[in-house]
């Protein structure tokens, strides 16, 4: 794997949360040294490379997305010290680890703006944005205009994200080259590269209205590869939330821009009402994400690599949301192996592999995430019914994915033995790791095996990408296919039985499922059923 210079194309990717995985010390927080005792079961499950959420110094107003020193460790999570020792230990076990990096923005407790707000000369004024009127007028992604008044210098500044979020101000050069110092810090330090939070946001032109890929995204992309990236080998994941998927195949294709791979949002606005954001739903149709799904992989047939995934700390758990609770292990099985079997690389968030779910609190105190408390309020002021928006919040709120990893049904499911900050979901008595391991046909061992199988077929990196029964709105069923070997995935994405023609796979041999399947005229295909086939070219002659 070291010596190919595309290995991340084949490598597992888990998201870690910090908060959220395991408590070392009994302060109800997750934390570095508690990370680093579950490093075996990691590489036991297959993981090649941790994405870790930020464990920067932060307020915590946006859960470490509010950096306020870039190079310190966050006192919540331990010490510079345990971060080396996870990033050795890690390395001890044969995986790697990206950190995220957060340059969009800072903290408004960072000592540039700090700094930058105490007067006019300062200076770090230029590395934010201010103007004297709120113009042109944008609105916030969590909540509230985009612009805040500051009071001691008369201006306002800029912030996409929460008002303590200020957005820096990438067209100042001295403000790019701190970037670019602190990242190479990071990087002789030894870490594997990045996931770049909503990277495409610093090419933004205010003015012109350009936020997402804006006007100088690649000129800053390509002159941070040329000072940062170049000649090393890691692999960096681009969030990129705003642009077509056929522009990020374009950025990730160009080697000189540093981008391996992004992750495109194309698929999760399928349960929203179009342009009524995040939390007017819709209900969600199978079809929609197999049409998705499927033209991103015949964009990204020509060159550029993509990034699989359906959850992450920001969106709801998978199984809530494109499976079925009721039939928890079986559909979660059936969005794995229908996933992760596509062109890209594979990525886990932290309890998907033993079929975590959402939760549905009753009082909205019981919420910490900071985009769901500014959307209930503004929602509420609104009167919408509080019925609805806790409905809303139920369905896509960022906690739902954010609750304790559930490695046990004791008290605090083992995350703990401290009051958690956000609260377990109740379900951990049955939903646990524990349980889940002792269940050969459950989450865990059917998943693993997944991935040891896409490990050892080069086909799911290099094989062409066919779907079958394109209008079916029940199956998403796909063929993987190189010189040497072809792979059908079957999958049933919803909860009725469905009887297809198979009998031209006669010879494909089963190598995965969650149940017993002949391939012939009449292959009924249960609710949830998923399965991969195999046909070894070399074998048949
Ligand atoms: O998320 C960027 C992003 O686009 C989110 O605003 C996303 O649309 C939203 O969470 C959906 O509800 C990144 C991080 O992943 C997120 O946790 C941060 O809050 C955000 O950037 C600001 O740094
Ligand atoms: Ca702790």
């Amino acid at each position: 794997m070291e010596k190919n210079l595309t290995w991340w194309k084949n490598a597992l990717v888990y998201q870690i949360y910090p908060l959220s995985f395991k408590d070392s010390n009994d302060d109800g927080i997750g934390d570095i040294q508690g990370i680093i005792s579950k490093l075996e079961y990691l590489k036991d499950y297959g993981v090649d490379v941790i994405w870790l959420s930020p464990v920067y110094q932060s307020p915590m107003d946006d859960n470490g997305y509010d950096i306020s020193n870039y190079k310190e460790v966050n006192p919540l999570f331990g010490t510079s010290e345990d971060l080396e020792l996870l990033i050795q230990n890690v390395h001890r076990l044969g995986m790697k680890i990206i950190m995220d990096l957060v340059v969009n923005h800072t903290s408004d407790m960072h000592p540039w703006f700090l700094d930058a707000k105490s007067n006019k000369n300062s200076k770090y004024r230029d590395y934010y944005i201010w103007k004297d009127k709120p113009e042109p007028m944008i609105h916030s992604i969590f909540s509230g205009p985009a612009w805040t008044y500051d009071n001691t210098t008369n201006q306002y500044y800029f912030h996409l994200f929460s008002k303590r979020q200020p957005d820096l101000n990438w067209q100042n050069p001295k403000l790019r080259e701190e970037i670019y110092e602190m990242i190479n810090w990071w990087l002789d330090k030894g870490i594997d590269g990045f996931r770049m939070d909503v990277i495409e946001l610093i090419g933004k032109d205010i003015d012109s209205g350009k936020l997402g890929d804006g006007p100088h995204l690649e000129k800053y992309l390509h002159e941070m590869n040329e000072r940062c990236f170049k000649g090393r080998d890691i692999m960096n994941v681009g969030e990129m939330g705003g642009i077509s998927v056929k522009r990020a195949q374009e950025l990730t294709s160009n080697p000189n821009l540093g981008l391996h791979m992004t992750f495109q949002f194309s698929h999760l606005g399928i349960d929203e009402i179009e342009g009524k954001g995040k939390w007017a739903l819709k209900d969600y149709e199978p079809i929609k994400l197999k049409e998705i799904l499927s033209n991103n992989n015949n964009i990204f047939k020509n060159g550029g690599w993509n990034a699989l995934f359906l959850s992450n700390h920001d969106q709801p758990r998978q199984i809530s949301r494109f499976g079925d609770e009721k039939n928890r292990i079986r559909s979660g099985q059936m969005l794995f192996t229908m996933l992760y079997l596509q062109r890209g690389t594979p990525y886990v968030y932290m309890g998907e592999e033993i079929g975590m779910t959402g939760i549905k609190f009753n009082h909205i105190e019981q919420y910490k995430d900071i985009e769901t408390i500014n959307y209930y309020h503004e929602a509420i002021k609104k009167g919408i019914p509080e019925k609805e928006v806790m409905q809303s919040i139920y369905k896509k709120g960022r906690d739902n994915s954010r609750t304790p990893f559930q490695w046990n049904d004791k008290k605090y499911a083992g995350f703990s033995n401290h009051k958690p900050w956000l609260e377990v979901n109740p379900n951990y008595h049955e939903v646990n790791l524990e349980n889940d391991l002792k269940n050969p046909n459950g989450m865990y061992h059917y998943t693993k095996k997944l991935f040891q199988i896409r490990k050892k077929l080069s086909v799911f990196v290099d094989g062409d990408f066919e779907v079958l029964f394109k209008e079916c709105k029940n199956t998403f069923i796909y063929l993987r296919k190189n010189t040497k070997t072809q792979v059908l995935v079957i999958t049933n994405m919803t909860n009725s039985t469905i009887t297809k023609d198979l009998s031209r796979f006669k010879k494909f041999k089963m190598i995965l499922g969650n149940d017993q399947l002949k391939l012939n005229e009449q292959t009924i295909l249960n609710p949830y059923h998923a399965s991969v086939f195999v046909k070894e070219e070399e074998n048949d002659n």
